[in-house]
Formats: C-alpha cells, sequence, structure tokens
C-alpha cells in the first residue's frame, strides 16, 4: 500500500512498467493473439493501482480488501502481467495462455487469483463496482472500490445506468476510472460514437471528475489521494494506445495487432534504453 511518491518510488514504477509491458508484448507474440494497443494505455494506471490497493496476494479473500473490476477486460494480457508482478501469479504460468486447455483466456475469469469479476463483454465492470460498493457501504465498511473501463466501451449504454445509480447512491467509495485513448477497435472514439463533452457528462451523473495524465504515476497517485466529496469520483486518464511501441502509438489497427519477431526485438532495446534512462534521470 503505496500511498506518497518521492522520486525513487516515481523511478521505481516506471521500470516496473517498461518491464511489464515488454513482457506483455512477448506473451502476445508468443500466445499469437492479444489487444496490444489498450494493453499498453493501462499499464501505468494498473501499476499504480496495484501499489496503491489495500490488496495482498496472501490474503486475497480478506473482507478488509480493496476491490479492483477490470471492465475493459479485453486488456487481459496486460492485467495477468501485473497479476504476477505483485505476487498474485506465476509469472511461468502465463505461458499457456491461448493454448488449449488453459486458464487463462483472453478474457479474465474470477478463478484466477486476485481476478474480481469476469469481463470482457464490455459495459458491466461499473455496475459490479457500483453494486459492491453499496453493500460495502451498507455494510459501514471502508474498503474501496476502483473500476477501470476503457473509453470506447462507454458506447455501452449500462454503464451509463452504472453511473447514475452511483450518483444517487453517493458512492464515496468508488473511483472509475477511464482509460482515455481516444481510440476505440475500429477508429476514433470521436468518429465512432462521440463521447465529448466527457467530463461534463459524468459529472452531470453526480460524479467529481478530474482529468489527468494515465501515464504519470505523481498525477495518478495525486487524484487517488484527493478525499471524496461525499460523492463517487471519476477519473479521465488520458492515455496513449500501443504506448511505447516503436510505430504502434496511437494507432487504431493496433487494438489486437500481433507483434512480430523484429517488433518484439524491437521493443526489448527500446525498453532497456528507456530503464537505463530511468537509472539515470
Ligand atoms: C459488449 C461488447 N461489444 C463489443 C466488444 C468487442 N470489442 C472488444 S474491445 C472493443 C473496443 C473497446 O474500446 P476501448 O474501450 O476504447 O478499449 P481500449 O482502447 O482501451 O482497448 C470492442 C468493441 C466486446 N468485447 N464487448
Ligand atoms: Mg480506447
Amino acid at each position: 500500500m503505496l500511498k506518497k511518491l518521492d522520486s525513487e518510488a516515481v523511478k521505481e514504477l516506471k521500470i516496473k512498467s517498461a518491464n511489464v509491458r515488454f513482457k506483455t508484448v512477448e506473451l502476445i507474440h508468443n500466445a499469437g493473439a492479444g489487444h496490444t494497443g489498450g494493453d499498453m494505455s493501462a499499464a501505468d494506471i494498473l501499476i499504480a493501482l496495484y501499489s496503491y490497493m489495500n490488496v495482498d496476494p496472501k490474503s486475497k479473500n480478506s473482507c478488509d480488501r480493496d476491490f479492483f473490476i477490470m471492465s475493459k477486460g479485453h486488456s487481459a494480457e496486460i492485467y495477468y502481467n501485473v497479476l504476477a508482478e505483485f505476487g498474485f501469479l506465476d509469472y511461468e504460468s502465463l505461458d499457456t495462455l491461448g493454448s488449449f486447455g488453459s486458464e487463462f483466456g483472453g478474457h479474465p475469469t474470477n478463478n484466477i487469483p486476485g481476478v474480481e469479476a469476469n469481463t470482457g463483454s464490455l459495459g458491466h465492470g461499473l455496475g459490479i463496482g457500483v453494486g459492491i460498493a453499496l453493500g460495502l457501504k451498507r455494510d459501514n465498511k471502508t474498503n474501496q472500490v476502483y473500476v477501470l473501463t476503457g473509453d470506447g466501451e462507454l458506447s455501452e449504454g449500462s454503464n451509463w445506468e452504472a453511473a447514475m445509480s452511483a450518483g444517487k447512491y453517493k458512492l464515496d467509495n468508488l473511483t472509475w476510472i477511464i482509460d482515455r485513448n481516444y481510440l476505440q477497435i475500429s477508429g476514433k472514439t470521436e468518429d465512432v460514437m462521440p463521447l465529448e463533452p466527457l467530463k461534463m457528462k459524468i459529472n452531470s451523473f453526480g460524479f467529481e471528475v478530474y482529468t489527468i495524465n494515465g501515464h504519470k504515476y505523481e498525477e495518478i497517485f495525486e487524484v487517488l489521494n484527493v478525499p471524496f466529496f461525499r460523492k463517487p469520483k471519476a477519473v479521465i486518464a488520458e492515455t496513449i494506445k500501443g504506448y511505447g511501441i516503436r510505430d504502434g502509438e496511437n494507432i487504431a489497427s493496433w487494438h489486437h495487432k500481433v507483434p512480430d519477431k523484429k517488433q518484439v526485438a524491437q521493443m526489448e532495446v527500446d525498453m532497456k534504453s528507456l530503464i537505463e534512462e530511468i537509472k539515470n534521470g
């Protein structure tokens, strides 16, 4: 449970991110399938959350744990890698991803240690989070609930029903983070189904809304530490789809593109030089 960051902690998190993102690209290459673009955009948000939340692989079912719902379940590969990085899974077990009989499917299921809900059919995670948060409040519990959705995912009307309920019940134990990479499966969110003015929309549903850079650990921690104002919190985390992949940033076709051998090798070189840069920076 890391709550405050100094410059050394930021460096450590950035190095973790570079390693986890590379492992994820390698995993997708070996499995022959995956959602590379949205994996990369969510990496820093997930690493920040797992550093911050009250979750522990040794007591993963503790009644006092915080709850995290990975609503954008197609980004399973980064989620699995983050769970491995934080001790919920063995890295080696992920090698079965994509093979017949593997417990690691293309979307996460709650038989996997640390996974709270089955997701991947978009638009359900926020409703699940609202239900958990409401139950916790009714039991006078102080656990926190965090939900990560995509931005294209917000085309699903069920998100807005969940948001209405969160506002109605003033769920000041619920933090909804939106991976705002401005792309969905087939193109720009603003072309497929416009979301703007997103902040105003979510605010009108009864949330306190913040916009941050979803790749800056200082900003993610700062917003997580902001107290609730007797209402739920929403965080529009602006990110880059395909973050860190040379020629793969902000390109819709990288949504589920499988990197080839050359691209994986290039990412390894880039990741190593990035880590050197962070260490010397
Ligand atoms: C209900 C439902 N409809 C369609 C899909 C197919 N699908 C998978 S990912 C995706 C786009 C999601 O875009 P976004 O939420 O922006 O994800 P990200 O950019 O973070 O990858 C779609 C339409 C799905 N998984 N579930
Ligand atoms: Mg998106």
